[in-house]
């Protein structure tokens, strides 16, 4: 009896043992499960993202160093575009301009997406000044050109980035800019656009100049209301 016992013990104490195993692997196997279920969850979504980063890439325009450069040129007179240094701006999320090309007469001429331009050494300087927020001080007249239009800007706004009800969103046919050593001589000019005539942009800002529509077929456009 007592080894039957003993026996019925054990073999409780067994039973017991294997179904704590039991409940143990059960528990084991729904933890494996989930943890599959979590791992096959997450690399469902890895190759959505990375699929979401190619399309991303495949948006943003890969162009040759040689089109940057007939983007650029596109932006002034071809005389001067021809032996002007080339300054790749097509990647914005890159603070720093890198040159394509070294120039032999003083203009630079920028690869800017929609935007490009051609910039004598006061626009120069003024573009230096704007891009670090800092102060300008024009020693001579400045020509600009921007033969292609622009995207779009604030006429009151220097860093605007899109338009809102009251900063005047321009988008600016083909121009010239001028920059006058006396900022007093913009005062003769309108900062009206929409005559289709010379007009201040930037007015009261360090950064205001001479915008002067160069193409008749366009009139300047508002993006926004009014
Ligand atoms: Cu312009």
């Amino acid at each position: 009896m007592s080894v039957i016992v003993c026996f019925s013990y054990k073999e409780a104490a067994m039973l017991q043992k294997t179904a704590q195993l039991l409940a143990g692997f059960a528990l084991f196997t729904v933890v494996m499960l989930y943890a599959q279920s979590a791992q096959q969850t997450a690399s469902a979504q890895t190759p959505s993202s990375k699929h979401a980063v190619a399309k991303e890439k495949r948006a943003a325009p890969k162009m040759t160093n040689a089109q940057k450069i007939a983007l650029a040129m596109s932006a002034g007179p071809a005389e001067i575009a021809k032996h002007a240094t080339i300054m790749d701006m097509t990647d914005t999320s890159n603070a720093k301009p890198k040159q394509l090309r070294a120039g032999t007469n003083g203009w630079v001429c920028y690869a800017l997406i929609d935007e490009p331009m051609c910039l004598d050494k006061e626009w120069q300087k003024w573009m230096e000044a704007w891009m670090s927020k800092s102060a300008l001080k024009i020693e001579g007249t400045g020509i600009g050109y921007m033969l292609r239009g622009d995207k779009g800007a604030s006429n009151t706004d220097p860093y605007a980035t899109a338009a809102t009800a009251d900063n005047q969103w321009v988008v600016a046919p083909p121009h010239v800019m001028v920059l006058y050593q006396d900022p007093k001589m913009l005062d003769a000019y309108p900062t009206d656009w929409k005559s289709g005539g010379p007009w201040v942009m930037w007015k009261g800002t360090p950064y205001a100049h001479l915008m002067v529509p160069v193409s008749p077929s366009k009139a300047a456009t508002m993006s926004s209301s009014k």
